[in-house]
């Protein structure tokens, strides 16, 4: 048992396992444990690119390398290891902004056929933010309709994607500094496809083959995804979906239901997910559900895609991305409703051990063993309809090998940028004003971050869970997106009682006055882009800087595994925070590029990145960092002042 406590520290999880290995059902946590990591490929030192290779330039351990040595360590065609390091690292970058930037391009063309009423069953929810972006983009408003107004949107949108010159439209929003400073150092993207097809030519067998360069070139493909493909999808979702309100769930194993048919959606794009919303309270389908034997239909979410449920319709979250299996594992879920990305092939083979459907919806996306069942967006309510029936008719398989773990956490999400301006200025003064002014005075000392992935090459959900504890002691009010944020959620940080709990006295005293949990859930991963928004916003309220980097904050992503993970990483360091990764580091095996990336982007970009795999330590330089920039802008001596009032009052008290 001691060995199994060292895969999670989620309860639910390790009954699970448990129960995994009972029934002889194989999952990540075992499997990460026979297959293990390649040391060379893990530290950035393998260069695969070519048939010549794979070549492998590990520098030698625990000793000197003369220069005569450090000469012949290089690839077959003479790629130095700086050079492969570097590539391995762009490379990585890529394919994350292109995976960020394929959901954006399919939410952009599904806009504009919602817009054009060729995508029946959808509608434009939040006509301001639609009036707000064409404001933003000066297309006119006058009496037209909505749906015209959106025409113009979604065209601009779908063009951002195969713009060849120019920049992107969302960098106008950042602070004008950042936008002069990108410009300046060449690293403005033109368009987001274009920057992809350059990053993967750039990284090609005998092109770039200057490592700064080639870091550079990652700078401005990652933008192409936070300021591109994700910003893009976050706001044309919160249009048609709607844009997040606060709102309460549960989360955890626990939210399945014995007695019912339970349905579990998994990915990302929420189209289908929210057609699934709409048909699962279907009465035709409920009494389906009914006429099979069971009591109704249970729907929940996992991972990106659960987020994106939860933030806008409060939908039950079954858990995070190590926990996809583990729901197989339950014996009582009738369907695994799969789209794109974070989505385990292992799925498959766990679901032999009982009665589970996975049902793959997307033409890019298949795997071999599932039930191919295609989600047209045009057809949108029949087949989602087809989808939920699929699932109704596998309930009479269900087995007695049943086991739902009896964990499930209350929690509130729902934050966004737009929310944050509410909930902090109220109504008719929306405003970030009062953040701003909490954060000079000291109460608040700084915003993290904490974003990202599971990974079962750590503890799960401890490297979160520990970071942020910190964090908030720290009186550091933490903003998260991702498997981070259902992590929280789970130990119960994400409930306004956990303010008087777990934060400092500072931080403690805003959340009590204003009703907020000190961890606020802002969404998917892809919702970073509000993350962005909000840095913006604060930058723009006044009195702390003229731009991103003067601003007291930081961010990390603990427990990353994913391409994107990177991505998001470079493009937040590219905005100017500093941003701390744990678990590994790619490019550990070269010191020249790991100096890049944790010393010299910091003159550049004002941030920089930072690997500690001890979430404790890495939350103290996140606090270290935070204390820095409040000290340059001069705001360090307040934070004193309401120590030193804090304590003067509690010596009153007693
Ligand atoms: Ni993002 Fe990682 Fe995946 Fe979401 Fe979870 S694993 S990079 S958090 S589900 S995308």
């Amino acid at each position: 048992m001691a060995e199994k406590e060292a895969r999670s520290i989620d309860q639910a999880t390790l009954e699970m396992i448990e129960k995994a290995s009972q029934d002889g059902a194989r999952v990540v946590f075992e499997r990460a444990e026979t297959t293990r990591a390649c040391p060379i490929g893990q530290e950035g030192s393998c260069c695969s690119i070519c048939a010549m290779g794979p070549c492998r330039v590990m520098a030698p351990k625990g000793k000197e390398e003369t220069l005569e040595e450090r000469r012949k360590r290089v690839g077959v065609c003479g790629a130095t290891p700086e050079t492969i390091s570097a590539r391995n690292f762009v490379r990585k970058i890529a394919a994350g902004t292109a995976s960020h930037g394929d959901h954006g391009r399919v939410i952009a063309n599904f806009f504009l056929s919602v817009a054009k009423g060729e995508a029946p069953g959808y509608q434009i929810k939040d006509e301001m933010k639609l009036l707000q972006l064409a404001m933003d983009f000066g297309i006119p408003i006058g009496d037209r309709t909505n749906e015209e107004i959106a025409i113009d949107i979604g065209k601009l949108m779908v063009n951002e994607f195969g713009k060849q010159e120019g920049e992107l439209l969302f960098l106008k929003r950042a602070p004008l500094k950042r936008q002069k400073l990108w410009r300046d150092l060449g690293v403005a993207p033109r368009g987001i496809d274009i920057e992809v097809a350059e990053a993967m030519h750039r990284t090609h067998m005998g092109t770039d083959q200057d490592y700064k360069d080639l870091l550079e070139s990652g700078v401005k493909v990652a933008l192409a995804d936070g300021w591109g493909g994700s910003m893009i999808a976050t706001e044309l979702q919160d249009i048609i979906f709607g844009t997040p309100q606060p709102v309460l769930s549960q989360i955890n194993l626990g939210v399945l239901k014995e007695d019912d048919v339970n349905i579990i959606i998994h990915g990302h794009e929420p189209q289908l997910a929210e057609m699934l919303v709409r048909v699962a309270q279907d009465p035709e389908m409920i009494e389906y559900a009914r006429s099979k034997g069971a009591k109704g239909i249970n729907l929940a979410g996992m991972c990106c895609t659960a987020n994106e449920m939860l933030m806008r319709h409060g939908e039950p979250v079954a858990g995070n991305f190590l926990q996809q299996e583990l729901a197989n594992v339950t014996g009582a879920l009738e369907a695994m409703v799969v789209d794109v990305q974070c989505i385990m092939q292992g799925l498959v083979d766990t679901a032999k051990c009982y009665h589970t459907k996975i049902i793959t919806t997307d033409a890019r996306a298949k795997i071999q063993g599932a039930t191919h069942m295609l989600f047209d967006e045009r057809n949108a309510f029949e087949s989602t309809k087809a989808i939920v029936r699929a699932a109704i008719d596998n309930y009479v398989n269900r087995g007695k090998n049943v086991r739902i773990p009896k964990y499930s956490s209350p929690m509130v999400a729902g934050f966004s940028h737009e929310t944050i301006n509410y909930l902090m200025g109220g109504m008719f003064r929306a405003s970030y004003r009062p953040l701003n002014d909490n954060i000079i005075n000291g109460r608040i000392r700084g915003v993290a971050g904490v974003v990202g992935c599971n990974n079962p090459r750590t503890l799960h959900d401890a490297g979160n869970l520990e970071m942020v504890k910190e964090l908030i002691k720290n009186d550091v009010l933490v903003l998260q997106t991702g498997c981070m944020a259902m992590a929280s959620a789970k130990a119960g940080l994400m409930v306004p009682e956990a303010a008087a709990k777990y934060a400092g006295p500072g931080l403690a005293s805003v959340c009590e006055a204003v009703g907020l949990p000190p961890v606020l859930h802002l969404g998917a991963c892809i919702d970073n882009s509000r993350i962005l928004i909000a840095a913006t916003a604060m930058v723009k309220e006044g009195g702390l800087g003229d731009d991103i980097s003067d601003l007291p904050v930081a961010g990390a992503a603990p427990e990353w595994m994913s391409e994107k993970a990177l991505a998001i990483g470079q493009y937040v360091v590219g905005s100017g925070i500093f941003t701390v990764f744990g678990v590994n580091w790619p490019t550990v095996g070269n010191k020249e590029v790991s100096e890049y990336l944790f010393k010299d982007m910091e003159s550049r970009y004002g941030g920089m990145w930072a690997f500690e795999p001890d979430p404790v330590k890495a939350a103290q330089l996140m606090i270290a960092h935070i204390d820095k920039k409040r000290k340059a802008l001069g705001i360090d001596q307040a934070r004193e002042r309401v120590l030193y009032d804090m304590a003067m009052r509690r010596a009153l008290e007693s």
